[in-house]
């Protein structure tokens, strides 16, 4: 008989898009459907790594553009071999944000002095989350940011900015044209009412869940 393992499904999309109330839904979904579950949030704010970068969201601190990037794909990495056994063991990982926004937020910084020259090239933002566990679906709750920010505005924290988040979003754009084979990528309409996104949601992971998978965790960009 072969063994089975648990899909790795990611959620990502713009601020305010949803992700918190959607994951969540989703955890609930799989509760009701008695399949086991983790769900997991990037940034981890509550390890070291994940503290320092907290800081830096709130500009409580100032870190290099590099360095900010890199701790972010080190809080993944943290991660990483708890999400492979997860997977292994039978249970269905969630994970709210990932390696993909960890480009598109990098890669949309741009020059003060020219808002046409990025900070750091698509390709640098990549390279350090190469080889991560691969996640078998990604859900990219797609909203304008000018309807993300009439749910409540833009907060504090550093890249709530409406022009950044439009950069972000034309980068999640190219980052889904390139997926690779083997990962299912779904736009998924954010603007929507909760429950039909949540449907939505369910009806693009269902088969994946309930079925499992015979090949072994992927690895990023590998
Ligand atoms: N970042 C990075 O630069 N590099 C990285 O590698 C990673 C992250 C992983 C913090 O992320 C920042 O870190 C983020 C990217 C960067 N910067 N920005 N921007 P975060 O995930 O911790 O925080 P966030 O993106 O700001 O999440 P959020 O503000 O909590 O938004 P959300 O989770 O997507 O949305 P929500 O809380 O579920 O909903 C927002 C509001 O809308 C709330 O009032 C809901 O009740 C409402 N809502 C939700 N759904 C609906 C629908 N369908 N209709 C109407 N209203 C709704």
């Amino acid at each position: 008989m072969t063994t089975k393992r648990a899909p790795f499904i990611v959620v990502e999309g713009l601020d305010r898009s949803g992700k918190t109330t959607q994951t969540s839904l989703l955890q609930a979904r799989l509760e009701k459907e008695n399949v086991p579950n983790r769900l997991l949030k990037f940034p981890d704010r509550t390890t070291t790594i994940g503290k320092m970068i907290d800081s830096y969201l709130k500009s409580t601190s100032e870190l290099d553009d590099h360095v900010i990037h890199l701790l972010f794909s080190a809080n993944r990495w943290e991660l990483a071999s708890t999400i492979e056994n997860l997977l292994n063991e039978g249970v269905t990982v969630i994970a709210d944000r990932y390696a993909f926004s960890g480009i598109a937020f990098s890669a949309s910084k741009v020059e003060a002095s020219d808002a046409t020259v990025p900070k750091l090239p698509f390709e640098w933002c990549r390279a350090p989350d190469i080889g991560l566990p691969a996640p078998d679906a990604v859900l990219f709750l797609d909203i304008a940011p000018e309807q993300a920010r009439l749910r409540g505005g833009y907060g504090d924290e550093r890249y709530e900015k409406e022009e950044m988040q439009a950069r972000v979003r034309q980068a999640f754009k190219r980052i889904g044209e390139e997926a690779e084979e083997g990962t299912l990528w779904v736009v998924v309409d954010a603007g929507s009412e909760r429950d039909v996104v949540a449907e939505e949601m369910w009806g693009s992971v269902e088969a994946l869940v309930q079925r499992g998978l015979t090949a072994p965790v992927g690895r990023l960009w590998k």
